[in-house]
């Protein structure tokens, strides 16, 4: 299969963008099919980092880049990130970017909302505060601005003002000053230059792509328990985060999607509020929070760590039609004595093998652990399978087993050459 869509199989922060950008070699197009600027996918190439939140992984490997249909645009923070992009040597004007013309815009208004909303709420997600949900509530209740809008003065007025008869109470609600419909059109007409040169019908350009023989990779952000679905809602972001919204959020259809690598870390983090049923609190939480650097690149926030959890995986690996998974991070449970796997949960009594929909189900999960035995060797930079410590095998063959799928890469470090083939 030609085609790649990488996705987080846990809560984000898998290290999608590494291997995003080790996997950009192969392919002639990445794209971004859902999310915003909520993402934040750190690549390191020698001694360069640089910090994406909107802009495909692509654009460092100068590869044709589309910000699709899916994705929420704050148009501020993609001039911004494309400026500091710049500043890195990594130049992108619209041979490089494309950004859909049907993707619906994020607004200083909904940033507002997202941020009263968090301030405001007792049981708080923990949102990254960038608008996300609020642009995406206008998107499917048809109020939002679109790209395309941005050239036509009569669509956005109309639209600011359909905007402002929702927005207007929900600010007052909170507290929030009164928006001002004029001075946002004019933040508008003052942006549209820049921005209209990347806009362009992102479907019809994917479908000629596809047609020459040209290969796509698909870039998720965030991860499959954050789908607004299928999630641990409503402890979730507000989009499809799941490998099917990679045609939907593309305009591609679904049998272009290709194979679906699931980006797996090692143990598991989460990053804001809800159930987290293999959290740890005590010493090796923060072991894990230290060696593998557990802070949002977006918000800076410390990340929540636990053990890994095979049955969310697996679960994970069903919602998305994991072909394969990538294991990231190995070397950050380097060290440890022992390592725990959680298998399944008790809830009631029994034993169950998922993640049940409902809030006080999860809550009320007790894991099912099964303890291995750890390594003391480093697997940091290994670049083969024969350099890993016996145990680091086992450990790497029993998740395989227990999520139902094979790892078929394995990245031992934060740099792109440090990533094992498997098969
Ligand atoms: P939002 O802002 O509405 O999408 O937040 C809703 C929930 O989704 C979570 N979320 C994330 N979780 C992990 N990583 C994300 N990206 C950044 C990163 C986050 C950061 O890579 O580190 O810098 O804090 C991301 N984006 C959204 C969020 O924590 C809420 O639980
Ligand atoms: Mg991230």
């Amino acid at each position: 299969m030609a085609n790649v869509t990488v996705i987080g199989a846990q809560w984000g922060d898998e290290g999608k963008g590494k291997l995003v950008d080790w996997l950009s070699n192969r392919a002639d197009v990445v794209v971004r099919f859902q999310g915003g600027h909520n993402a934040g996918h750190t690549l390191v190439v020698g001694d360069q980092t640089y910090k994406l939140s909107l802009l495909p992984s692509g654009v460092v490997q100068g590869k044709l880049s589309i910000i699709g249909n899916g994705v929420v645009v704050d148009p501020w923070h993609l001039l911004s990130e494309i400026e500091k992009l710049g500043a890195q040597g990594v130049n992108i004007g619209p041979e490089l970017l494309v950004l859909a013309d049907n993707a619906c815009l994020i607004l200083p208004w909904h940033r507002d909302l997202d941020q009263a909303r968090e301030a405001a709420a007792t049981n708080k997600i923990g949102t990254t505060g960038r608008g996300i949900g609020p642009a995406y509530e206008d998107k499917v209740g048809r109020r939002a601005i679109r790209v395309a809008d941005l050239a036509d003065r009569e669509a956005l007025e109309a639209k600011i003002d359909r905007l402002l008869a929702h927005h207007g109470p929900l600010r007052r609600g909170l507290g929030l000053p009164e928006a001002d419909g004029a001075a946002l059109m004019a933040e508008l007409t003052e942006m549209a230059p820049k921005i209209l040169p990347f806009a362009k019908p992102a479907w019809l350009m994917l479908d000629e792509v596809v047609k020459a023989g040209r290969r796509v990779l698909f870039e998720g952000a965030q991860g499959a328990l954050l789908d607004v679905d299928h999630g641990t809602y409503p402890y979730v972001t507000s989009s499809n985060t799941v490998a099917g919204q990679a045609a939907a959020g593309s305009g591609l259809g679904p049998k272009g999607t290709g194979y679906v690598l699931g980006i797996v870390k090692a143990y598991t983090t989460r990053v804001g509020g809800g159930p987290f049923p293999t959290e740890l609190f005590d010493e090796v939480g923060q072991h894990l929070g230290t060696v593998g650097r557990e802070f949002g690149v977006v918000t800076g926030r410390a990340r929540r760590c636990g053990w890994f959890d095979a049955a969310l995986v697996r679960q994970s690996v069903a919602l998305n039609g994991i072909h394969g998974i990538a294991l990231t991070k190995l070397d950050v449970v380097d060290g440890l004595k022992t390592l725990k796997i959680c298998t399944g949960y008790q809830l009631d009594g029994e034993e169950i093998g998922y993640l049940p929909a409902g809030l006080k189900a999860q809550a009320a999960l007790t894991p099912v652990y099964e303890e291995m035995e750890g390594w003391s060797e480093t697997t940091q930079g290994a670049r083969s399978w024969r350099d890993l410590p016996a145990n680091a095998v086992k450990y790497v063959r029993r998740i395989e087993e227990l999520i139902g799928a094979p790892v078929a890469l394995l990245s031992t470090s934060p740099q792109r050459d440090d990533t094992i083939l498997m098969r």
